[in-house]
């Protein structure tokens, strides 16, 4: 919803609906505050408040780690009751669990890693704990599983044979395609890169990386990506365009938003914090490109803040995106802009570059023998102007 003028107060509009497709991890708002200087600074939040409390803010859906709803080390006993009184919350509300997602990276036996731990017999707990979560994500209805390989890296150069490392994350990556295929579940896996934290250097470090080695695997068509915003800035890389690229393969299977302020630790800020021009074309993409997964925000809300400040957040990670989304789209359906996008030849990007073959191309004089590129280097490309449209777009003064 938008703010006509003369209409409701700017605080009315932009409220969520479940068809805004927005969902929020288990642990994101669960998230106590714990970092590696403070103890917790929140207590611990009920599964089932949660999902009430995000039902009644407009919010799709939730998804969670295995040891975010059912203890690790839980008895069978325990793990039942959690289940059933999270499924329970979930009949009741209406919220859906698009993805569910693996915790192989708090306990102490995934130090060095999981899929790729040097050590065997941790690989293949990994595994087997994570086999048991995708029944219950199945179970449950989740159409995404998302692998992120925290502590899949090292710290020190002859501590991981990446190569040999590499094989490892193949095959558990393949067992794990044979074992839905197999199961008959219409589940397909999300791998989260990020290029360090908790391990000085991770394995498949940014959504370029990840696409290359989802190329490799035995059902490639099985496995995408899950990026997510601060990961890649922590890179310092450009978000929307590794999106872009994500979406060019096929691969945006899922998406994690949240915000950063440059190449530093990772801050899970809510979404639009940090870097908002990156928000602002990020939300274009999406919105244009016809993404159709959820947009699952992955953030940590403010450490300082007690519960007031969790839901604020969780409310505003969704109002920042409906309001990007509408100064997005106010952007696109100005004809100022139509006319700087065809001044700055966007339309002719579109234009294959040589319809004419190979053939057309070599006997074209005017591809080469005859074109003047000293004139060609004259003209404008007017990206200023363009840029100062959108910019004014995202700031609300057109
Ligand atoms: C860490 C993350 C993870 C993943 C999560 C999803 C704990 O930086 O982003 O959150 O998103 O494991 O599978
Ligand atoms: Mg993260
Ligand atoms: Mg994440």
């Amino acid at each position: 919803m938008t703010a006509p003028a003369g209409g409701p107060a700017v605080s009315e509009c932009f409220r969520p609906t479940p068809e805004d497709r927005f969902t929020f991890g288990l642990w994101t708002v669960g998230w106590q505050g714990r970092d590696p200087f403070g103890d917790a600074t929140r207590p611990a939040l009920d599964p089932v408040e949660t999902v009430e409390r995000l039902a009644a803010l407009g919010a799709y859906g939730i998804t969670f780690h295995d040891d975010d709803l059912i203890p690790f080390g839980a008895s069978d006993g325990e793990r039942d009751t959690a289940v059933g009184r999270f499924r329970a919350a979930l009949d009741r509300t209406g919220l859906a669990v698009p993805m569910a997602t693996t915790n192989l990276f708090t306990h102490p036996v995934f130090k060095d890693g999981a899929f790729t731990a040097n050590d065997r017999d941790v690989r293949r707990f990994a595994l087997r704990k994570t086999l048991r979560n995708i029944d219950l994500a199945a179970e449950l209805g989740a159409r995404v599983y998302v692998a992120w390989g925290g502590r899949e890296g090292a710290e020190s150069g002859a501590a991981k044979d990446v190569r040999t490392a590499l094989d490892r994350m193949k095959e558990a990556f393949d067992l794990l395609g044979q074992y839905v295929t197999e199961q008959g579940y219409d589940l397909r896996f999300a791998i989260e890169p990020k290029p360090n934290e908790p391990r000085g250097d991770i394995l498949l470090p940014t959504v370029g990386h990840a696409l290359a080695f989802i190329e490799r695997l035995e059902r490639p068509e099985l496995v995408g990506v899950n990026p997510e915003t601060g990961h890649e800035q922590m890179a310092g890389l450009n978000f929307p365009h590794g999106i872009a690229q994500a979406l060019w393969a096929g691969k945006l299977f899922h998406i994690d938003l949240n915000g950063q302020s440059g190449i530093k630790y990772d801050q899970d800020l809510r979404f639009g914090a940090g870097d908002l021009r990156q928000a602002f074309w990020l939300v274009d993409l999406l919105e244009t490109a016809g993404y159709e997964g959820p947009r699952h925000f992955d953030f940590k809300p403010v450490r300082t803040d007690g519960a007031d400040g969790v839901w604020e957040a969780a409310r505003n990670c969704m109002r920042t995106y409906l309001i990007l989304r509408e100064r997005a789209a106010a952007f696109r359906a100005d004809p100022d802009v139509g006319r700087a996008l065809a001044a700055s030849r966007l339309p002719e990007l579109a234009v294959p570059t040589a319809p004419d073959g190979l053939a057309g191309l070599l006997a074209d004089p005017s591809a080469y023998e005859t074109f003047d590129p000293d004139a060609a280097a004259e003209r404008s490309m007017a990206f200023e102007h363009l840029d100062q449209l959108a910019l004014e777009h995202l700031l609300g003064v057109r």
